[in-house]
């Protein structure tokens, strides 16, 4: 084999966020730049001499380039084995499903998920470790160290690999297996739901509409809803991934998935609606008429477990990111089993799934996931509402307004403030965070603070500390405001402020989501000034 040692230079920045590197694709193609990260990702392991690893992207312009630099990688760096999709193509939950089945130490997943695609658009990568979940921050903080001092890396100096036919081939030096992508993850599906019943749903004429959004989870939605389950073709629209998403914002959203809104009006509207991000690990769930809030969703699906084969026998506990809203830790009360509260993200799910202390887990974010991998996953979430449908009969809206009266309605909103200039950002949350002592006692608007901190979380499992995750005001009642600032960007700051108010009362179960929240709303602008700091004075997304 022949392979080489290149010499290069640190870049600034290289610091992995929520989930993974992501920048602008520019940044990504600058020479070196990739390549730096991929080595220091290496070496932070320890080096990778005789490993298997799993490689694949949600197929985003530059996910092929990218795929042929970390093989040629691979193989100079001593790598025995990898699996990569057909095509470079995985979304992140078969990249997880794929590593845990076939014991892979671990894997290189390229995606910017839910931000926009193509040449001007952005680019991502992120490290997976042995069960198929993100690495821990201790790893990513390793990897960014050694970001900051690498001085060169290795690659093989050899032609590009055949990347679209499947099967074992040698390339320099190493095996590479170009699996499909899908395969693997369907049988799990399988392995989890009653697709006899989905299947008779369908037959029986219920109809549903999944929006792929031009993104990866295309290709898994039609085999198995539309091959494997019969739905009827067409069933699954935008399906074909492209590069730049077709110009779109892969993000299953009302703000974004307008096509699939649209269809969910009316009387001719299909039984159920659903989307998925650009990596599939996203899903937002429409009833006719009515979005169903992620936070909701997590409830509702924990709630109706018993029902699914695969959580038959109960869950062992949930757990959600902290601003998520408590929905779930209603239902945890109820069947009375732990409720976890985490970061944003999902690799702080990882410890509590491998340790048996959780079966659920989910974010406000569209993430909803399980045990059967580590990662959160979109076509499982839809899969688990079309056997609840299957095996209950009822329709979506009746599922969610019948879980508000047993349970109560947690009204939730989130309100992102984008494009928020770094400092003035910074200068936000240092203000709260100064009068988060001072809080306590007070009545904003009529209502009163009873805590407020900056959500700081220990790690059950392994005790590791993480600080500094957002910043929580919580009223008499339960009402909560929470702001962070994003951590998956590629421009400037994004503000999150994230608003929950319960409400007992069936009777006002069915206010606008954005009417409930009025007060809070008020509150949470006043007491961030926002507008002062931002220049905002509306938020430029609200989910
Ligand atoms: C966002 C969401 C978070 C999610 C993360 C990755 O992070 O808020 O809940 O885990 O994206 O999702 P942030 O730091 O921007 O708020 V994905 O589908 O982009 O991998
Ligand atoms: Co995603």
């Amino acid at each position: 084999m022949t392979s080489k040692t290149v010499a290069t230079r640190p870049f600034d920045g290289q610091k992995p966020g929520t989930s993974g590197l992501r920048k602008k694709v520019g940044v990504f193609q600058q020479p070196h730049y990739l390549a730096n990260f991929v080595q220091s990702i290496f070496d932070a392991l320890g080096g990778v001499v005789g490993r298997t690893l799993v490689l694949g992207g949600d197929g985003r312009f530059y996910n092929r380039e990218a795929v042929q630099i970390i093989l040629k990688m691979a193989a100079a760096n001593g790598v025995a084995r990898v699996l990569v999709g057909q095509g470079g193509v995985l979304s992140t939950p078969a990249a997880s499903c794929v590593i845990r089945k076939h014991r892979a130490s671990g894997g290189i997943v390229l995606s910017a998920s839910h931000n926009p695609g193509g040449p001007d658009g952005d680019f991502g990568i992120k490290y997976n470790i042995d069960n198929g979940g993100p690495a821990p921050e201790k790893v990513t903080e390793a990897i960014y160290a050694r970001t900051r001092e690498i001085t060169e890396y290795r690659i093989a100096d050899v032609p590009d690999l055949e990347l679209d036919i499947i099967g074992s081939r040698t390339f320099a030096g190493m095996q590479v297996d170009v699996i499909d992508p899908v395969a693997d993850y369907a049988e799990l599906m399988q392995s989890l739901f009653d697709f006899g019943a989905i299947r008779a749903w369908f037959a029986a004429g219920h109809r549903m509409c999944f929006d792929a959004m031009h993104a990866v989870s295309g290709p898994y939605a039609v085999r198995l809803l539309e091959q494997i389950l019969h739905a009827p073709r067409g069933t699954v629209i935008n399906g074909t991934p492209l590069p730049d998403f077709g110009g779109g914002h892969p993000d299953p959203n009302p703000a974004y998935a307008t096509e699939l809104i649209a269809r969910m009006q009316g009387d001719d509207a299909p039984d159920l609606g659903a989307a998925s991000d650009g990596d599939a690990d996203r899903n937002m769930i429409v009833g006719r008429g009515l979005v169903v809030s992620p936070s909701d969703s997590l409830a509702i699906l924990a709630a109706n477990a018993d029902r699914i084969p695969a959580y038959a026998g109960g869950l062992k506990g949930v757990a959600r990111s902290m601003p998520t809203s408590c929905a779930v830790d209603a239902v945890a009360r109820q069947l009375g089993i732990p409720v976890y509260e985490t970061p944003t993200g999902w690799k702080f799910f990882g410890n509590l799934l491998d340790a048996g202390r959780v079966t659920l887990c989910g974010e406000e974010s569209y993430g909803t996931g399980s045990d059967h991998v580590r990662e959160k996953d979109g076509v499982w979430a839809v899969l688990f509402w079309l056997n609840l449908l299957a095996v209950t009969g009822k329709s979506a809206s009746d599922i969610v307004t019948e879980h508000w009266q047993r349970f109560g309605r947690h009204y939730y909103s989130r309100h992102d403030f984008e494009g928020i200039a770094t400092e003035r950002a910074d200068a936000l949350m240092a203000a709260l965070r100064a009068r988060l002592a001072d809080l306590p006692g007070q009545t904003l608007q009529g209502q009163r603070v009873v805590h407020a901190d900056d959500f700081a979380y220990t790690d059950p499992i392994d005790g590791s500390v993480s600080g500094k995750q957002g910043v929580r005001v919580v009223f008499e009642g339960g009402s909560r405001v929470v702001y962070r600032l994003s951590g998956t960007g590629t421009e400037g700051a994004t503000l999150r402020v994230y608003l929950e108010r319960y409400e007992a009362d069936p009777a006002r179960h069915a206010l606008p989501t954005q009417d409930a929240l009025a007060d809070l709303i008020a509150i949470s602008r006043g007491l961030a000034d926002i507008a002062g700091h931002t220049g905002l004075t509306e938020p430029t997304v609200v989910t």
